[in-house]
C-alpha cells in the first residue's frame, strides 16, 4: 500500500466500512492556533459520532498517511504555515526529501483514492480566483476532480473566488456538481450565491447511488457535493462582501501570489471580521463532516 493507514482506518477500508477523509492544509494554513487544533479534533469526533472512521490525510517524514495520532494533529496545528502546503505537484518533492507536508483538497483526494477512501469532508474547495483570466490562478483542486474518484463535501467555494468561472471549469473537466438539498451553489460563508447548480440531490443515499453509478460505469473523477453552511452560522453576502473585497485589494497591493493567496485571504478576513468568519468556517466544516459521514455510511451499505 502506498499510503500508510492508521489501524482503525485500515480495518474499516478492508471491511468496506465507512471512512471519511479529512485534509491537513485546513489545519496548518487555513486557521490560526489553537482554533485549528480544536477544529481538527472536533471534526474527527463528528465523523466518529455519526458512524464512520475519520482519516486525516497528510505526508509525515515523507510517508503518505491516512489517520493521524492526536500528537500529529497537534504538530500540524502548532507548526502551522511553516509546514509546506502540498498540492498534487508537490507530492514527489516532499516524499523524496522525506519531509512533512499539509495536503490540500487536491492532494488529499489523490491520497484518499490511493487508500481506497471514497468520501472526503473539507471546508471549501479551491477554484478559479477572481481575475483568473489574467493571473491564470486556478486551483489544482479543480483539475484533481477530473482524476480522483472521491466525493468531496464542500460548502460551495469561497466568495474570494470567481464562482461562475469555477463552475465552468468543473464542467469542462466533466465534474458533477451536486447541490445537497439546494438549488444554488453555496458561497462558503453565505448560503446563497444566486448561481444555480446543475443538479440537486436531497439525501445521502441519493448521493451514494450517484457515486456508484458514476464509478460503476467507469467514469473517472470526483463529485462535488455542495452543502450550504447552516442558516444559524452564515454571514450574509451583503455583510461579508465588503470584507472580501478589502482583503483581495490588500493581497493585490502586497503582491501576494500563487499558493499564498488562499491562506492570506482567509487570515485577513478572519482579522477584519474579528473572528466571525473563523467561527462560520468551523461551523461549516462540522456540517460538511456530518453530511460526508452520512454519505459514507450510505455508500458502505452497498
Ligand atoms: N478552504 C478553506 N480553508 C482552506 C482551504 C480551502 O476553507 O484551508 C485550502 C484547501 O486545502 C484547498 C486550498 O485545497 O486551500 C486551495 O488552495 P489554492 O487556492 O492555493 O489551490
Ligand atoms: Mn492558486
Amino acid at each position: 500500500m502506498k499510503v500508510q493507514l492508521a489501524e482503525d482506518v485500515r480495518r474499516a477500508v478492508v471491511r468496506g466500512a465507512p471512512v471519511v477523509a479529512l485534509e491537513s492544509t485546513i489545519i496548518a494554513h487555513g486557521m490560526p492556533y489553537p482554533q485549528n487544533l480544536d477544529m481538527a479534533r472536533e471534526v474527527e469526533d463528528v465523523v466518529r459520532k455519526n458512524g464512520a472512521i475519520p482519516a486525516t490525510i497528510a505526508i509525515i517524514d515523507g510517508v503518505l498517511r491516512a489517520g493521524l495520532a492526536d500528537g500529529e494533529l497537534e504538530h500540524f496545528a502548532k507548526t502551522g504555515t511553516t509546514i509546506p502546503k502540498v498540492s498534487t505537484r508537490d507530492i514527489p518533492y516532499i516524499v523524496a526529501r522525506k519531509v512533512t507536508g499539509a495536503t490540500t483538497v487536491a492532494s488529499t483526494m489523490r491520497l484518499a483514492a490511493m487508500a481506497g477512501i471514497a468520501v472526503f469532508a473539507t471546508g471549501g474547495i479551491g477554484g478559479a480566483h477572481r481575475e483568473a483570466d489574467t493571473t491564470f490562478d486556478i486551483s489544482n483542486d479543480l483539475h484533481e476532480f477530473a482524476i480522483s474518484n472521491v466525493a468531496v463535501v464542500t460548502a460551495g467555494a469561497k466568495a474570494i473566488l470567481d464562482l461562475p468561472l469555477t463552475l465552468e471549469i468543473l464542467e469542462t473537466n466533466g465534474v458533477p456538481v451536486v447541490g445537497f438539498a439546494t438549488d444554488e451553489f453555496p458561497a462558503f460563508y453565505s448560503r446563497a450565491s444566486g448561481i444555480p447548480v446543475p443538479m440537486r440531490l436531497d439525501t445521502a443515499a441519493e448521493v451514494a447511488a450517484m457515486m456508484k453509478a458514476k464509478w460503476n460505469l467507469g467514469l473517472k473523477g470526483g463529485i462535488v457535493v455542495a452543502n450550504p453552511i447552516p442558516g444559524a452560522d452564515e454571514i450574509p453576502s451583503a455583510e461579508i462582501t465588503p470584507h472580501i473585497t478589502r482583503a483581495l485589494a490588500e493581497a493585490k497591493d502586497q503582491g501576494i501570489a500563487g499558493k499564498n493567496v488562499t491562506p492570506f485571504l482567509l487570515k485577513r478576513i478572519t482579522e477584519i471580521t474579528a473572528g466571525r468568519s473563523l467561527t462560520a468556517n468551523i461551523a461549516l466544516v462540522m456540517n460538511n463532516a456530518r453530511v460526508a459521514t452520512e454519505i459514507a455510511v450510505a455508500y458502505a451499505k452497498g
